[in-house]
């Protein structure tokens, strides 16, 4: 039996965290996580560009962009759609997944998804630094597997 999987190596190539404006306060910690998994396994800071955009559903458009650019080793998309009072959250929470999907299948790129979905702020932040870790860090470090198990394939 012959297993093939990712490790955690310092790949070639540059790295797009893609992050939303919107709910900033916890979008910004888990970019803050990304870049410092990245950094810590190797990759340098200035092999990593940080996209902004207006909110999810932007997220997963310009990740089709950047991924199909030619240009990264990896997407790492990362936001935050916390549900309200209307459908909103579904259409723009579903809409940022499937564009992910795309953009990682037509490209050939791997693409991270580090958008958090939930039903309370609360929810958002404890997975944004505090007691449910950092998504934003786990997407990177998930991104890096990635591009060493795609070297692979
Ligand atoms: N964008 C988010 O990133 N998170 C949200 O929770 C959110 N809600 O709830 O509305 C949100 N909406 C904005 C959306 O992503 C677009 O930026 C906007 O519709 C303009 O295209």
């Amino acid at each position: 039996m012959k297993i093939i999987e990712g490790d955690f190596a310092t790949p070639k190539g540059r790295f797009a965290i893609v992050a939303g404006r919107f709910n900033g306060f916890v979008v910004e910690p888990l970019v803050a996580g990304a870049r410092d998994a990245l950094v810590r396994h190797g990759v340098s800071d200035d092999a990593i560009d940080v996209i902004r955009v207006p909110g999810a559903w932007e997220i997963g458009l310009a990740a089709h962009k950047l991924a199909n650019s030619g240009k990264y080793a990896a997407v790492i998309a990362l936001g935050a759609v916390i549900r309200g009072a209307t459908p909103h959250f579904d259409f723009v929470a579903g809409e940022c997944a499937k564009a992910l999907t795309q953009a990682a299948l037509s490209s050939g790129v791997p693409v991270s998804f580090g958008v958090l979905t939930t039903d309370t702020i609360e929810q958002a932040i404890e997975r944004s630094g505090t007691k449910a870790g950092n998504k934003g860090a786990d997407a990177a470090i998930a991104a890096l597997e990635m591009v060493n198990l795609y070297g692979k394939l």
